[in-house]
C-alpha cells in the first residue's frame, strides 16, 4: 500500500521541485545574481521560521569558483611572458642540477618551483607592487622551497649575475652566496620573511596583514591598496599552524591578505590526501572560517570539454576521483589518462577522440594557467571586506619528465642527460648541449624582447620583489635620567619587578616623540601583568571600536576598546601573539616604523612553546623586547609544574640575536629597557631582548653609584663582605639574590664566614663575551690575551663561588670555564610543584639556607673549614641531608 501511494507522491513532488527551479532560473535571468541570493536567503529565512534548517553549504562543485563568461581577457603579452617563464624554469631547475652535479648532496628542491612557477608569474607581472607612490609595496610570503624561481627571476632582471647563482648554496665562499631558503639573516636586501619552517609563514602573514590595519587605523602609516600574499604549499597546511589563526583574518575582515594555496596534492613522502581531495577539504575549512575562496583547477583548454559535455558526466567524472587518481593521471601520461580518466564512459571516451594521447596529457590544471590565474588575482584583489584564499590545482615536477608527479619528486636533486634535453626542448631554452647538462645558467641580452618586456612590467609595478630595505635610523633614545623614578628605588614600598616594568611602559606610553611607537602585546595576561591602567590610559585595539558598553564602563579602569587602541590584546595565542611582536618587531623595516613592542607572557609559554617562531624572528632581523612574566620556577609559586619557568633562559641562550636578562631589581629592569631601546633603536644593533619579570614584592633599593655598567655586561659586586675580607663569593639573580643576601647574613652572624654578594644580571651574555675573547685569544696566541669580563669583574675576588637563580643549574654553569675556582651552581632543575615560595625555595635548595649550606660544605671540601663544622652547620640550617634530588622527583 505503500509504495503505490508513494511513487505518485513522489513524481508529483520531482514536478513541483522543476516548477520551481524554473521560476528561479526566470528570477536569476530577469533580476540578475544579487537578487537571486536575496530571494534564496529570504526562502532559508522563512525556512528556519518554519524549523527547517537547510545543510550549509561548505564545499562547491570541482570546478573553477570563476565561470568562464565571467573572466575577463588576459591583459598581458601571453607569448613573453610564457617566454620568460621558460627562462626561469630553466635557471631555477638548473641552478639545484648543477650544484649537485658539482657538489653531491648540497641539496635545493626543483619540483615545487615548478609547480608554482605560473602562479609567481602572473603576480610578479600584474599583481605585486614593489611601491605604492612612495609608500611600501605588497608583502609577499614565498613558498620557502621554491626560492630558486625566486632567485632565477632576479638574475633574469639583472639583479645577480652568473656567479651569484653559481654560488647557490655556497655562502661561504669569499663571494655573495644564495641561501637556501628565504633568511633575511642571510640575504638582508632580498628576503624580508623567512618561510622555510612549515605554518610559520602563514600564521605570521595574518597578523601581517593585522598589523598593517593597525598602523593605519593609528594613523602610523597611510591607507594604501597594499596586499599581503601568502604563497603556502597544500602539504603545509597539516601544520597547526597554518590553519590555526585563520579565523583571525575573517573575524578583522582582512581584506588586504591573499593566501594562495599550492595544491599540487603532494607533499614531501607522497599525496598531500591520496584517498580525499584536499582541494575540497580546504574550500570547507576556509569558508567555514568566513574567508572568501577561490577555486582554480581546470585550464582553460578544459573549457571546451566542459561546454560539449551537456549531460554533466565530465563534473561527475571529476567528482568521482581522489587526489591520488589525480596523481597517477599526470605521472603516468595521455594513454592512462584516457584509459583510465575519460574511459570510464563511452561518452566521455567521445568527448577526446578527436585529441592525442599527448594533447590529452597536455590538458592543463588551473594553477598552470595564467588566464585562469589572472581571474582569480584579480577576484581575490576586489574583494572586499575579508581575507582571500585562492586553491590552485597543479602538478609537483610540472614539465619535469620522469620526475612528474612522482611521490619521489620532491627530493629530487638532479635530472638524468636525457630529461635535460627533453626539458631544453620542451621549454625551447637556446643553451648548447655541454653547457645544459652542467646546468648553466642561461639568459638572454638584456635588450632581448623578453627582458625588457619582463623589466617593463616590474617597472610599472614599483620595482623589484623581493627586496628588503632599511632606512637610515632618526631615533633618539631615553638617557637614563629619563628613568629616575625606577632608578631611584621604592622608597620601602613592596612592589615586583612586574609592577616596575608596567609603570616604565606607562610612562614610555607617554612619551611624546616615542610613546606612539610602543606595541604592547599580551595574550590575555593583561590582568596577570596588571595592565589594567594601561588598558584605560591607551586602550585595546579592534579595527570596529567598542559597539558595547563595557559592564565596568562606571569604573575607572574599564575594559576599554578602540578603534585606535594601542594595546594588542590577542586572546589566548601565544603563537599570534608571537607572529604580532614579529610583525612588530621587524616594522623598521617593512613599514619605515621603528615600533617598539613589548610582548608580555608567562615565561613557561614562551621558549618552548613558540621557540621556532622565536627563532623566525631572529632571522627576520626582529627588534623588541620579550618580557618572560610570572617568571622563575619557584617564584611563580602555587601553580606547579605547567607554569613554573625555571629553564626558558637556557632556551633564549640558544638564539644568536637573543640578548637575555634575569634583573632583580626595578632600577636593573630601567638601565637594561633603555640601553636595550638605544642598541636596537638608536645604534641599529640586530638584537632582541629577553628579559625575565617576576610577581614577588619587595622594597627595591636604589641603584647604586658605577653599577650600570655592570649591569648591562651581566655583573656587578653589589654587597661586599660586611666585615673585613670574604671567603666566598656569592652571586645571585632574579628574587633569588635575595636569599643569597640573607644568606651572606647568616654566613657572617652564625658562623663567621665573610661572603661578598654579586648581582648577575645575565650569565648569557657574560658567557658569549667571554667566549668571543677566548676565540680571539685562541686564533692571536703571539698576542696579548684578551681578558673576558667576568674574569676583570671578579678582579681575583677570592673563595668558592656559590651561585643561585630561579633557573636550572646550567645557567650559571656557563662560566665554569673562567673561573679560578669549580663553580657552585644551585637551581631549580626538576619539575615545579604547588606550593608557596617558602617550600618550593627550600625544596630546590636554593632558599637562603641552603645557599649558607652549600658555601660551608664547599669550604670544607676545599680545606678551609673543618668538615665536622659544616656538617653541624647543615644539621643548624634545618636542611635535610638524605632528601631525594628535585631535578629527578
Ligand atoms: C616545520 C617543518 N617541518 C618539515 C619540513 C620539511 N619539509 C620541507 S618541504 C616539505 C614538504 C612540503 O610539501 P608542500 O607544503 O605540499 O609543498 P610542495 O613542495 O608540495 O609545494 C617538508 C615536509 C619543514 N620545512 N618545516
Ligand atoms: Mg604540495
Amino acid at each position: 500500500m505503500s509504495t503505490r501511494a508513494e511513487i505518485p507522491v513522489q513524481s508529483d513532488f520531482a514536478a513541483e521541485v522543476n516548477e520551481w527551479i524554473e521560476a528561479f532560473d526566470d528570477v536569476v535571468v530577469a533580476e540578475g545574481p544579487e537578487r537571486s541570493a536575496e530571494l534564496l536567503e529570504a526562502l532559508r529565512q522563512r525556512g528556519r521560521q518554519a524549523g527547517i534548517t537547510p545543510a550549509s553549504e561548505l564545499t562547491t562543485p570541482y570546478v573553477n569558483t570563476i565561470p568562464q563568461h565571467e573572466e575577463v581577457p588576459y591583459p598581458g603579452d601571453r607569448a613573453l611572458e610564457s617566454r620568460v617563464e621558460s627562462l626561469i624554469r630553466w635557471n631555477a631547475m638548473a641552478m639545484v642540477h648543477g650544484q649537485n652535479k658539482k657538489d653531491a648532496g648540497i641539496g635545493g628542491h626543483i619540483s615545487t618551483y615548478s609547480s608554482l612557477a605560473t602562479l609567481l608569474e602572473v603576480g610578479f607581472n600584474h599583481f605585486f607592487h614593489a611601491t605604492y607612490g612612495n609608500q611600501p609595496g605588497d608583502f609577499i610570503y614565498f613558498q620557502g622551497h621554491a626560492s630558486p624561481g625566486v632567485y632565477a627571476r632576479a638574475y633574469l632582471e639583472g639583479r645577480f649575475d652568473d656567479q651569484r647563482l653559481l654560488n647557490f648554496r655556497h655562502e661561504l665562499r669569499g663571494e655573495p652566496g644564495l641561501s637556501s631558503y628565504p633568511h633575511p639573516w642571510l640575504m638582508p636586501d632580498f628576503w624580508r620573511f623567512p618561510t622555510v619552517s612549515m605554518g610559520i609563514g602563514p600564521l605570521n602573514a595574518i597578523y601581517q596583514a593585522r598589523f598593517m590595519r593597525y598602523l593605519e587605523n593609528r594613523s602610523l602609516i597611510e591607507k594604501t591598496p597594499r596586499k599581503i600574499w601568502a604563497f603556502v604549499g597544500d602539504g603545509e597546511t597539516d601544520e597547526v599552524d597554518t590553519l590555526g589563526a585563520i579565523s583571525v583574518a575573517a573575524r578583522e575582515k582582512l581584506d588586504n591578505l591573499i593566501f594562495v594555496v599550492n595544491c599540487n596534492l603532494q607533499r614531501l613522502d607522497g599525496p598531500v590526501r591520496g584517498n580525499k581531495r584536499i582541494i575540497d577539504e580546504l574550500e570547507g575549512i576556509f569558508r567555514g572560517a568566513g574567508w572568501n575562496v577561490i577555486k582554480v583547477i581546470w585550464g582553460s583548454d578544459w573549457d571546451r570539454l566542459f561546454e560539449r559535455d551537456h549531460t554533466g558526466l565530465l563534473l561527475k567524472r571529476m567528482e568521482e576521483c581522489v587526489d591520488g587518481e589525480y596523481q597517477a593521471f599526470k605521472a603516468k601520461g595521455g594513454a592512462y589518462l584516457r584509459k583510465e580518466f575519460f574511459g570510464k564512459y563511452p561518452e566521455l571516451l567521445e568527448l577526446v577522440r578527436d585529441m592525442s594521447d599527448d594533447q590529452i596529457a597536455d590538458l592543463h590544471r588551473g594553477g598552470h594557467d595564467p588566464a585562469k590565474i589572472y581571474n582569480a588575482y584579480k577576484s581575490a584583489v576586489e574583494h572586499k571586506g575579508g581575507p582571500t584564499v585562492i586553491l590552485a590545482k597543479t602538478v609537483k615536477g610540472y614539465g619535469l619528465g620522469t620526475t612528474q608527479a612522482r611521490n619521489a619528486a620532491h627530493q629530487e636533486k638532479k635530472l638524468t642527460e636525457d630529461a635535460v634535453t627533453a626539458f631544453v626542448e620542451k621549454f625551447d631554452i637556446p643553451i648548447p648541449h655541454d653547457l645544459a647538462k652542467d646546468g648553466k645558467p642561461w639568459r638572454p641580452a638584456a635588450d632581448s624582447p623578453e627582458i625588457r618586456y619582463m623589466q617593463e612590467r616590474r617597472a610599472q609595478l614599483g620595482g623589484y620583489i623581493p627586496r628588503r630595505e632599511v632606512l637610515k635610523p632618526e631615533f633618539k633614545a631615553p638617557e637614563l635620567d629619563y628613568f629616575t623614578e625606577w632608578t631611584g628605588g621604592s622608597k620601602n614600598r613592596e612592589v615586583s619587578t612586574t609592577m616596575g616594568f608596567v609603570s616604565i611602559l606607562r610612562h614610555l606610553l607617554k612619551d611624546p616623540d616615542i610613546g606612539k611607537l610602543i606595541v604592547p602585546i599580551v595574550p590575555d595576561e593583561g590582568r596577570t601583568f596588571g595592565l589594567e591602567s594601561a588598558i584605560r590610559q591607551v586602550g585595546i585595539y579592534t579595527p570596529e571600536g567598542q559597539k558595547y558598553k563595557p559592564h565596568d564602563v562606571d569604573m575607572l579602569l574599564y575594559y576599554r576598546e578602540e578603534k585606535d587602541g594601542q594595546i594588542l590584546e590577542e586572546g589566548i595565542t601565544e603563537a599570534g601573539s608571537m607572529a604580532s611582536f614579529t610583525a612588530a618587531g621587524t616594522a623598521y623595516s617593512n613599514y619605515r616604523i621603528p615600533a617598539i613592542p613589548f610582548y608580555m607572557y608567562y615565561s613557561m609559554f614562551g621558549f618552548q612553546r613558540v621557540g621556532d617562531m622565536i627563532w623566525a624572528f631572529a632571522d627576520s632581523r626582529g627588534k623588541g623586547f620579550l618580557m618572560g612574566g610570572t617568571a622563575g620556577r619557584t617564584t611563580m609559586l602555587g601553580e606547579g609544574l605547567q607554569h613554573q619557568d625555571g629553564h626558558s633562559h637556557v632556551l633564549s641562550s640558544t638564539v644568536p640575536t637573543c640578548v637575555s636578562y634575569d634583573p632583580a631589581y626595578v632600577y636593573e629592569l630601567a638601565v637594561i629597557l633603555q640601553d636595550g631601546i638605544r642598541r636596537m633603536y638608536q645604534e641599529n644593533e640586530q638584537v632582541f631582548y629577553y628579559i625575565t619579570m617576576y610577581n614577588e614584592d619587595y622594597a627595591m633599593p636604589e641603584m647604586p653609584e658605577s653599577s650600570r655598567e655592570g649591569i648591562v655586561r651581566g655583573i656587578y659586586k653589589l654587597k661586599a663582605a660586611p666585615k673585613g675580607k670574604a671567603t666566598a663569593q656569592l652571586f645571585g639573580s632574579g628574587p633569588i639574590l635575595r636569599e643569597v643576601l640573607r644568606a651572606q647574613e647568616i654566613l657572617a652572624h652564625k658562623f663567621g664566614v665573610q661572603a661578598d654578594v654579586w648581582s648577575v644580571t645575565s650569565y648569557n651574555e657574560l658567557r658569549r663575551e667571554a667566549l668571543a675573547a677566548e676565540r680571539w685569544n685562541r686564533l692571536h696566541p703571539t698576542e696579548p690575551p684578551k681578558t673576558p669580563y667576568i674574569v676583570s669583574a671578579l678582579n681575583g675576588a677570592k673563595g668558592p663561588i656559590i651561585a643561585a637563580s630561579d633557573y636550572m643549574k646550567s645557567v650559571p654553569d656557563q662560566l665554569a670555564p673562567w673561573l679560578l675556582t669549580r663553580l657552585v651552581s644551585l637551581g631549580t632543575d626538576g619539575f615545579g610543584r604547588s606550593d608557596n615560595r617558602e617550600h618550593l625555595r627550600r625544596f630546590f635548595e636554593v632558599d637562603a639556607e641552603s645557599i649558607a649550606a652549600a658555601t660551608l660544605s664547599k669550604l670544607a671540601r676545599d680545606g678551609k673549614l673543618d668538615a665536622g663544622k659544616a656538617q653541624a652547620g647543615l644539621l643548624e640550617l634545618g636542611i635535610d641531608t638524605e632528601a631525594a634530588d628535585p631535578a629527578r622527583r
